[in-house]
């Protein structure tokens, strides 16, 4: 897909606020200024000339200024974080946008012009697999689903057909219902395993066997294209390739989504396993259980 380059671009918006780490700053105030790039997809209003297809921009001017002036912040990367979130949040339309704050007499004893925060910030595209044994197991994915469609912080944008599967891991233990759902997410990779982790915490997970029993997992198999190695995070998910009842529910949901170490497709490792595990049979349908 060709990348979107389409933008609403704000310039030099100027706004009197009371942001500063001096105590000056914040009872006088001063004048600041503020250039938003908006990235979305302006096609439709374009060739249909309609305002509700596009997002106004005059609106968001309006946020821009009522956020600045009725918040105060010690410092302009917190004006800026909390000032993306809000657009990303009350716009819908801009997926990612870059927000600069410029303060041109910062209290800096040198001859500087300005000095400016510039931020980056987007809806972002995970993939997450969910996992049951115990107790009601349907209930605990679809309260788990329900409760990331209903986070501020996360949009739900498709979800993969419950399957019920083998237990895979050597573990003596019940049966799983597994799935997987598509989300779009203002969370970087370890704050989303936070909130993955108060869910799990929420629906009585205990982690007591490596492997072993669970009301509720929640692993997060891709996210965006990245790559992640933290003591905490490993995505894409290191063993969701010798997966099925990983692999069945993405293919279901996101099947071009493509690995980014082994630069395959969903589709293609389901299959690539399928045929390592179950030699000469098709790859379509045989997937469902495990
Ligand atoms: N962690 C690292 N990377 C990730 C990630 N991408 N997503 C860390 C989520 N968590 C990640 O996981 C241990 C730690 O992994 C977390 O604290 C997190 O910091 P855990 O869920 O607490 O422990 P676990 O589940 O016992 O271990 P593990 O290795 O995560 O197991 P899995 O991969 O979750 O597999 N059989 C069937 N049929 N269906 C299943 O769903 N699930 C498992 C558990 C075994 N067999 C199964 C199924
Ligand atoms: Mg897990």
């Amino acid at each position: 897909m060709q990348e979107n380059k389409d933008r609403i671009c704000i310039r030099e918006l100027e706004v009197y606020a009371h942001h500063g780490v001096f105590a000056e700053e914040t009872r006088l105030g001063q004048k600041f200024f503020v250039n938003a790039d908006l990235s979305m997809q302006l096609r439709k209003a374009g060739t249909e000339d309609d305002l509700s297809l596009s997002t106004d921009y005059g609106q968001v001017c309006q946020t821009i200024y009522h956020f600045l002036t009725e918040h105060t912040y010690r410092l302009l990367e917190a004006a800026a974080e909390h000032l993306a979130e809000r657009l990303l949040l009350d716009f819908p339309g801009i997926r990612e946008l870059t927000l600069e704050i410029r303060k041109p007499a910062a209290p800096i004893p040198l001859p500087v012009s300005s000095v400016s925060v510039s931020i980056a910030r987007g809806w972002k595209r995970a993939v997450i697999a969910c996992g049951s044994n115990m107790g009601e197991k349907e209930r605990y994915l679809q309260e788990a689903i329900d409760k990331i469609a209903g986070d501020i912080k996360c949009r739900l944008l498709c979800s993969a057909d419950q399957i019920v599967t083998k237990p895979y891991g050597g573990v003596e233990q019940d049966e799983f219902v597994n799935g997987a759902f598509l989300i779009e997410t203002l969370y970087e990779p370890e704050e989303l395993l936070t909130f993955l982790n108060r869910l799990e915490a929420e629906a009585g997970r205990e982690r007591v066997i490596r492997w072993g029993p669970r009301t509720l997992d929640l692993d997060i198999i891709f996210y965006e294209n990245r790559v992640v190695r933290s003591a905490r995070l490993t995505i894409p998910h290191p063993d969701m390739q010798n997966r099925i009842f990983v692999l069945a529910p993405l293919a279901q949901i996101v099947p071009e989504w493509v690995h980014p170490l082994y630069q395959k497709t969903v589709t293609q490792l389901l299959e690539g396993l399928q045929e390592k595990e179950m030699p000469g049979e098709t790859a379509k349908g045989s997937s469902a259980a495990v």
